[in-house]
């Protein structure tokens, strides 16, 4: 069964860094900050939640294609420093065993 899938936006970060999800699965994020971000890529597959506001939650997107192992990274246009990957796998793919979520606080990057 496919799978949906939350990141959300807290302190100009996404808390799932490196998302791993199936092929099929779906993706939303929620931003909770006051400060407007988006999800945004612009390589195939493309993706833009467009500004999300405090607590608001983005449309679906669902992910067709497996990525390698450096995943599809997307960032949040205002704030291009803000960068995560969503790392997509084939059901049964053992890339999950060593793919971890990293989180790496940007506090001196605030603007
Ligand atoms: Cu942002």
């Amino acid at each position: 069964m496919p799978k949906t899938h939350v990141v959300e936006i807290i302190g100009y970060e996404y808390q799932q860094s490196n998302l791993v999800i199936e092929v099929g699965d779906k993706v939303k994020w929620i931003n909770r900050d006051p400060t407007p971000h988006t999800a945004t890529r612009s390589q195939a597959p493309t993706f833009d939640t467009g500004l999300l506001s405090k607590d608001q939650v983005s449309g679906e997107v669902e992910f067709t294609e497996a990525s390698d192992a450096n995943g599809f990274e997307y960032l949040c246009t205002p704030h291009q420093f803000m960068t995560a990957k969503v790392i997509v796998t084939l059901p049964g793919s053992n890339l999950k065993a060593y793919v971890h979520d990293r989180h790496h606080p940007t506090p001196d990057k605030r603007r």
